[in-house]
């Protein structure tokens, strides 16, 4: 019998208390991939409880110490590189360069947390007191909380996990529902790491066993990326609750602006790895492109011609350029969003949302497949197909006419503000964008994809909640301590505050 993968809680392989398990499918053809036990509330308290108690111990070493076992990690995700791209590419359908960069961006992201560690940490700060020594220190803030999305099933752990354990916090993870195999890879590699019981814990499941870690109590920090719906519900449980942190990085309506001064192979280039890398299933593809009425015409006209020939197709293959959707559910919602845009009165410039039977490979007809599709739409117009994020290769090409403030204006008409880019040769036109568009990540002559590491990754208004992740995620699972040692015999205070003691007779 096939064996069912288990949860890892306190350095242990558990079955834990649920007695139901769920597959993982294969999104380009629906084959299972494997059987996992399903968390329940109840195992997220055992995990919970585990860490809590690693939690002292942990804290106790010094981060260059804590920092070893993630160097066997880094090493392991090098070697493996290979063989877990292929992985992710089965269980995710990202095509095959881009699996293979989610591994490598998780390696990037523990080398960064590794190195970190022999880096200076904190601040040494001035006193207006000579004899003071002001400091700005970091502390860990004990069990993290961590529950990530199935589009980077391997990156995106590390970027919640590497830094929160160099920096002392023990961990329990939900991983997604659609990427347990990735998951459990992960878990492995902790596990070979060696790293102590009770430090890092995993519960496979669904959102109840997400719930559940975020409505524990001994559970300070919450890092969570997934979709905005999701996100919001976790920080306004968690900000209700002092002492309680959570760092939510959502989705967006991203785009990416091209005006007049636009050089158009650069434009076309940058706007189709925006909209259609990973079948527009990053937080960060863009679903938006303003162009300016000026070359408006010559960029739809090649825009569309690519649009049109995109290689869908096996994601194993590396002349693939678009894998399948993640699951039958969201075939199901890019296809309705499709059909809303067409109610709301669109002018369609492609649609292969169905592809012919002929552009689907062979033995992948139980794959959720899915083209671009592509539509002009006024910018000034309230549409939903507009305005909400779809998660899927639908981008609306969005014409205006004036000046950059114009275009900025359009970008910045969304309730979104993860990431945008802006395509144009004039350095006024770009520094203009930079500091006006209300976004976490801009770029200028490049895609909006494909952020490193060592940047800080997050968004502002409806994409964020204000603590970046990748690098910047240090904020939210550490606290500052403002300490001062006085190095002299005599109190002395600061804003020349009185330190005499003045009594009476
Ligand atoms: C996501 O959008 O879901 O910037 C994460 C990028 C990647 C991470 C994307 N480094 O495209």
């Amino acid at each position: 019998m096939a064996q069912t993968y288990q949860h890892y809680i306190d350095g242990e392989w558990v079955t834990g208390h649920g007695t139901e398990t769920f597959e993982s499918e294969n999104p380009a053809t629906g084959e299972s991939l494997g059987e996992f036990q399903q968390g329940t509330p109840a195992d997220v308290n055992d995990a919970v409880g585990v860490a809590d108690e690693a939690y002292e111990e942990w804290r106790k070493r010094s981060r260059i110490d804590r920092a070893e076992y993630l160097w066997d990690v880094y090493h392991e995700l090098r070697d493996r590189t290979e063989e877990l791209g292929e992985i992710v590419t089965k269980e995710c359908g990202k095509e095959i360069s881009e699996g293979r960069a989610d591994v490598v961006e998780a390696a990037h992201m523990v080398e960064w947390a590794a190195g970190d560690a022999r880096h200076p940490s904190g601040e040494t700060v001035p006193s207006e007191i000579a004899a003071k020594d002001a400091y700005m220190r970091r502390k860990p803030r004990g069990v993290t909380g961590c529950i990530t999305p199935w589009n980077f099933p391997i990156a995106i752990p590390y970027w919640h996990m590497a830094v929160a354990l160099v920096e002392g916090n023990t961990v329990v993870w939900k991983p997604a529902e659609q990427t347990p195999w990735c998951a459990q890879i992960v878990a492995e590699m902790f596990d070979d790491a060696g790293v102590p019981p009770g430090v890092f814990n995993m519960v496979q499941g669904f959102g109840d066993t997400g719930a559940a870690i975020v409505d524990d109590d001994r559970v300070p920090t919450v890092l969570f990326t997934g979709s905005a719906e999701v996100g919001h519900r976790i920080a306004d449980a968690v900000g209700a609750e002092s002492g309680k942190r959570a760092a939510c990085e959502m989705g967006g309506k991203n785009a990416v602006v091209i005006t007049e001064e636009a050089d158009l192979d650069i434009a076309v280039h940058s706007a189709v790895m925006s909209s259609f890398k990973t079948t527009g299933q990053r937080c960060v593809s863009s679903e938006r492109l303003i162009v300016h009425t000026d070359v408006y015409d010559e960029f739809k006209e090649r825009f569309v011609d690519a649009a049109s020939k995109v290689a869908v197709g096996d994601p194993l293959q590396e002349d693939t350029f678009m894998g399948p959707l993640i699951e039958a559910e969201h075939k199901a919602k890019v296809t309705e969003y499709r059909d809303l845009a067409r109610e709301e009165g669109v002018d369609v410039l492609v649609d292969r949302t169905e592809l012919d039977a002929d552009e689907i490979p062979d033995g992948h007809e139980d794959g959720h497949w899915v083209g671009p599709f592509v539509y002009e739409a006024d910018p000034d117009a309230d549409l939903r197909c507009t305005q909400e994020e779809v998660f899927g290769p639908h981008v609306a090409l969005l014409e205006y006419d004036g000046d950059i403030e114009r275009a900025v204006e359009i970008q910045n008409d969304t309730d979104y503000g993860l990431a945008g880019a802006i395509v144009s040769e004039d350095y006024r036109q770009i520094n203009y964008y930079r500091d006006h568009a209300e976004l976490g990540l801009a770029y200028g002559n490049l895609p909006c994809i494909g952020a490193e590491v060592q940047l800080p990754f997050g968004g502002v208004k409806k994409s964020g909640n204000g603590y970046p992740s990748a690098r910047e995620i240090i904020e939210a699972v550490t606290d500052r301590t403002a300490w001062t040692l006085n190095n002299s015999k005599e109190i002395q205070m600061a804003q020349g505050l009185s330190a005499d003691i003045i009594t009476d007779g």
